[in-house]
């Protein structure tokens, strides 16, 4: 019985997992959790979301659970059941969450009681149901039914990512394609069963998913999971000398740095020691400051490893375990991963210190935009996938120099469509026309800015104008989406074909910011 159920899966995770049956894979808020609990439980929510089908071939089941145990069990049910898992933030508003559902086609939607208001309007518009989760984990795991194998090359995961254009779309990873991403980082990395995560991250994106949670969970390692990012529940749980690993985006360092200089100078050496044992500390998502580097390094003598990914390619660029570490620089291609450097045309291999954009190939590669041929190809050239992002490469090491479009922006470590922000504010009645872009900030990495054209009628004060905004705004999209100043332009400035510059609208609020601060 155990036997089909736990050992003889196709999924090499989950075949992984049977190994250590008896370790503690996860800690969450309701205490410690074996992997063999885990093994079951997942096996229980496979049995209910197949009930008398022999396999989901490929169904997409969105979820939204709280982070812990009940998150890994419900996403490797659905793989173990031969679904597509469709991972949904908590924090979202409905629009969004629709959006999601709806584009998955996402018949189901498995969800936490406490999760039931928040989604019940998405998932009925979307024409979903509802699974609860209590009721998903009594799937009948004693049951003698053999779940279905699931071949690496069947899709397992939809994330939804911005991308220049439009709404967010659904980059779809296979099994083996997340496998090799996973691999290679383990072994990158050095994750072993010894291995303790402190996981912080949001569980809708590859950093937190595949880097973090499941990286320990194939390494047979732990993950203990907060709820969410507290700097002073952080500090406390790196300085207890249980964690060995630790994963963030920049804004995340930023405000630990704040939270332990707002620490009194007796309890701060205490914090920096305990911080110190850690074996390893990595930032990633976005530029890493140089000064954040520093900082971190003489508050906790870790020199954070920095890295490069993607969604579309998991992670592709890596300072070293061992070696040096270079502040500002992302080091070299991780194993099985290759990266080349093309000129503006994408017609040649730009030469070592000459700025190119950084094309990737590798087993670890998306498998598709969901539902979205034309974008998928569009994405590549030859077999090379296009990231859009810029680099030179300086002492054999790659400098990310930036993006080639400025319509996306990255703020705490989120990325954004300036596009999709500006066709939501466009919809206010306020705003005859208007342009968001990102402004460079020492906390978010950038700041979502908007310069907006008021409609004739409209004579309220920037400030409350832009509350209003910022209401209409987290009513439609995810908070990390919404303006955080504006300008009120009598008109935008355009090029002579009639393009917005936006460098131009940049410019503004650096000037803005500048002049707030001298005067
Ligand atoms: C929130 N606030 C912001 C903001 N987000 N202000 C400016 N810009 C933003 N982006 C404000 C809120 O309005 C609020 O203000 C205050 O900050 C606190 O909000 P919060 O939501 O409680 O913030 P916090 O929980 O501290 O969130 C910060 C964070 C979060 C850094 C923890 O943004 C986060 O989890 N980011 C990680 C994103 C991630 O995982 N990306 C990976 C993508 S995958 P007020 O006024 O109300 O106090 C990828 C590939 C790869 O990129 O390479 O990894
Ligand atoms: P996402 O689409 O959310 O997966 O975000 C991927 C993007 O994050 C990349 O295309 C880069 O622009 C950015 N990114 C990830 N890691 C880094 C890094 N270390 N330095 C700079 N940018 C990064």
């Amino acid at each position: 019985m155990k036997e089909s159920l736990y050992t003889t899966s196709s999924l090499a995770m989950v075949r992984s997992a049977s190994r250590f049956e008896g370790r503690v894979a996860i800690v969450d808020r309701h205490g410690a959790h074996p992997y063999g609990d885990l093994l079951g439980a997942s096996a229980r929510v496979a049995d209910a979301l197949l009930g008398e089908r022999p396999d989901l071939l490929e169904e997409p089941v969105a979820f939204m659970v709280q982070p812990g145990v009940d998150y890994a069990s419900v996403l490797w049910g659905i793989w173990r059941a031969g679904g597509i898992a469709v991972p949904l933030c908590q924090e979202h508003p409905g629009p969004e969450l629709e959006h999601m559902v709806r584009d998955s086609g996402a018949r189901r939607v498995v969800c936490d009681a406490l999760f039931g208001e928040t989604l019940g309007t998405a998932v009925e518009a979307a024409g979903a149901r509802f699974l609860p989760t209590k009721e998903a984990k009594r799937g009948d795991a004693a049951r003698r039914r053999r779940l279905p194998d699931v071949e690496p090359f069947r899709r397992a995961l939809i994330l939804y990512t911005s991308g220049s254009t439009g709404r967010p779309k659904g980059v779809v990873s296979t099994h083996g394609s997340l496998t090799a991403q996973i691999e290679t980082l383990v072994e990158a990395w050095g994750w072993t069963a010894e291995d303790r995560i402190l996981h912080v991250l949001p569980l809708h994106h590859t950093h937190g998913i595949v880097n973090a949670l499941l990286c320990a969970l194939w390494s047979g390692a732990t993950c203990e999971m907060l709820p969410r990012f507290d700097p002073a529940v952080v500090w406390e749980r790196l300085s207890s000398g249980d964690v060995s690993v630790f994963m963030a985006v920049p804004t995340i360092y930023v405000k630990l740095i704040a939270g332990w200089e707002d620490t009194r100078a007796s309890e701060r050496a205490t914090l920096s020691r305990g911080a110190r044992d850690l074996r390893l500390m990595v930032s990633g998502s976005a530029a890493l400051p140089t000064h954040a580097f520093e900082k971190w390094l003489e508050i906790t003598g870790h020199e954070l490893l920095e890295r490069y990914g993607m969604t579309e390619i998991g992670m592709a660029i890596s300072n070293p375990l061992d070696g040096e570490r270079r502040p500002g620089y992302v080091g070299v291609p991780l194993p099985g991963v290759s990266v080349r450097l093309v000129d503006e045309e994408g017609g040649r291999i730009t030469e070592e210190g000459e700025p190119g954009r950084i094309q990737v190939r590798g087993p670890g590669l998306f498998l598709e935009y969901w539902k979205r041929l034309e974008e998928t190809r569009a994405a590549y050239q030859d077999a090379w996938f296009d990231t859009g992002d810029e680099a030179a490469v300086e002492g054999g090491y790659y400098r990310i120099l930036g993006r080639t479009s400025v319509d996306i922006i990255k703020t705490g470590g989120y990325k954004v469509s300036a596009l999709e922000i500006e066709n939501v504010l466009r919809g206010h009645p306020a705003i005859s026309d208007c342009a968001v872009v990102g402004v460079p900030d020492p906390e978010w990495g950038e700041r979502v800015c908007v310069a907006v054209v008021p409609a004739a009628a409209d004579e309220r004060e920037p400030g409350e104008l832009l509350e209003e905004l910022k209401a209409w705004t987290e009513e439609r999209l995810a908070s990390y989406k919404v303006p955080r100043d504006l300008r009120p332009v009598v008109e935008l400035p355009r090029n002579a074909m009639g393009k917005v510059t936006k460098p131009e609208v940049q410019q503004m609020f650096v000037s803005k910011g500048r002049a707030d601060a001298d005067g």
